[in-house]
């Protein structure tokens, strides 16, 4: 892949100072990382096919019972940390209700689900979209967002969160609150009317409602993390505690175990996705749960669908230092020891199986190692092929805007990275195509 031209960006410089700063975040790059593909060490992926010792798996039954679980465990204790059951406790309560939302063509509800009995235990609020007039209950969209319910769309009647949140003036947080300055300013990476129009509801949470997204975020007052350290009488984050990550998709089950619940939306046709560290965890919450119908990762890079080995741009050690909070503190181990992870990436992926899966990637997007996104979906695909389904189908990566996939879905847009209306149209057509 091609670094961009010094001459495109001064000219860009001179014209227009606005664009660079978006396009230079869109290219986030930071140096002293590679970004040359004749620079990645040569490395050897460990075999999603073959058991810890050393047994060939060659059959569903060998992967679902023996091979699967043995995965499951190794990347909680070595990634992502151990995370809780349901709590017992938990309520669903309905906040809002407009049955004449977008203009009539959707229903609008925010759900409170509350963790625990009291009223100052945590909780987080679903904001729900769905279609009007469906003749039962319809798929939906299911992901998590960065600054509030309240960004994906300017509907007025989504109540502004009153979490914390970090302060980012172009999003419309002032002081680690959001203010109504950012109502809809993220409407561009959910658009909401595509998605109703096309027969899907839409629900998404606020990550912060389980984990603000900082250092300390485990331990805040208002964390579930922090919330069940106390519970289970420990005092000192485990080795393999959950980590942000992990609680963040343990709240998209518990938003899976409300619509479980609730008629509007089909529980067995949710579609859990992110972009970027939503991304990951989007992975991460399709491996241990199940019940999701499709797991789809937009730009999630390190720690998500790039290959850990290649260390093409983020790395173990960057990730674990920058985000001390996202992983376990067992994955710290493997700071500059990529090659001793007993897992990587591919593996994450092929814990989706049979389930369809989708990996997008973005052209400008070399902090989150496109390549490595693809090779990941690549190197899931036995496990798809054992169990009697197509894989991804293409050995090399596709060129720009062209989708690829059967089970695995891939695309590699145009652009930096984000979630565009692209992205979106391909989920949208990878799920008629699953779900339908
Ligand atoms: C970056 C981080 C990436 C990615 C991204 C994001 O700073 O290094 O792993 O998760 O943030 O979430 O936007």
């Amino acid at each position: 892949m091609k670094r961009p031209q010094f001459p495109f960006r001064a000219v860009l410089c001179a014209a227009v100072p606005a664009l660079i700063m978006s396009t230079l975040s869109a290219q986030h790059r930071p140096d002293g990382f590679n970004y040359d593909e004749s620079r990645v060490p040569e490395y050897t992926l460990p075999d999603p096919l073959r058991l810890e010792n050393g047994d060939a798996v060659e059959d569903p039954r060998a992967w679902s019972e023996k091979r699967r679980p043995e995965l499951m465990e190794l990347f909680r204790e070595h990634v992502y940390g151990r995370q809780p059951a349901a709590p017992e406790g938990m309520r669903f309560e309905i906040r809002s209700e407009d049955t004449e939302a977008l203009g009539g063509k959707a229903t609008r509800r925010e759900i409170t689900v509350r963790f625990a009995e009291g009223r100052d235990d945590p909780s987080m609020e679903i904001l729900l979209y769905v279609p009007n007039g469906a003749d039962g209950p319809v798929p939906a969209f299911l992901g998590l967002n960065f600054f509030g319910n309240h960004t994906a769309h300017a509907d007025p009647g989504i109540t502004l969160s009153t979490r914390w949140m970090r302060s980012n003036r172009s999003m419309g947080v002032v002081d680690n609150r959001a203010t109504e300055a950012s109502r809809g300013v993220r409407a561009d990476r959910w658009p909401v009317e595509t998605i109703i129009d096309r027969g899907y509801a839409l629900a998404t949470i606020y990550c912060g409602d389980l984990v603000p997204d900082r250092a300390d975020g485990l331990e805040a007052d208002s964390a579930v993390t922090a919330y069940f350290r106390e519970k289970e009488g420990r005092n000192e984050r485990g080795k393999d505690e959950w980590g942000a990550i992990a609680a963040w998709a343990w709240g998209l089950s518990r938003a899976l175990d409300y619509f479980e619940t609730a008629d509007a939306v089909d529980a067995a046709r949710v579609s859990v996705l992110g972009h970027s560290r939503l991304g990951k965890t989007a992975l991460w919450a399709g491996a241990e749960d199940e019940r999701f119908a499709i797991v789809i990762s937009n730009n999630s890079g390190c720690g998500g669908a790039a290959l850990s080995r290649r260390r093409f741009g983020e790395t173990v050690r960057r990730i674990n230092t920058n985000f001390p909070h996202w992983f376990c503190l067992n994955f710290r181990d493997y700071n500059d020891d990529e090659d001793a992870l007993p897992v990587d990436q591919h593996q994450l992926i092929a814990l989706a199986a049979p389930r369809p899966v989708y990996v997008a990637s973005a052209t400008e997007d070399l902090w989150a190692d496109p390549k490595g996104e693809f090779l990941s979906a690549k190197h899931a695909e036995p496990v798809y092929r054992l169990l009697g389904l197509d894989g991804l189908g293409v050995d090399e990566l596709p060129a720009p805007n062209t989708p690829v996939g059967h089970t695995i879905g891939y695309h590699l847009r145009e652009g930096g990275h984000s979630i565009t209306e692209y992205d979106w149209e391909q989920y949208l057509n990878f799920a008629d195509r699953h779900l339908r």
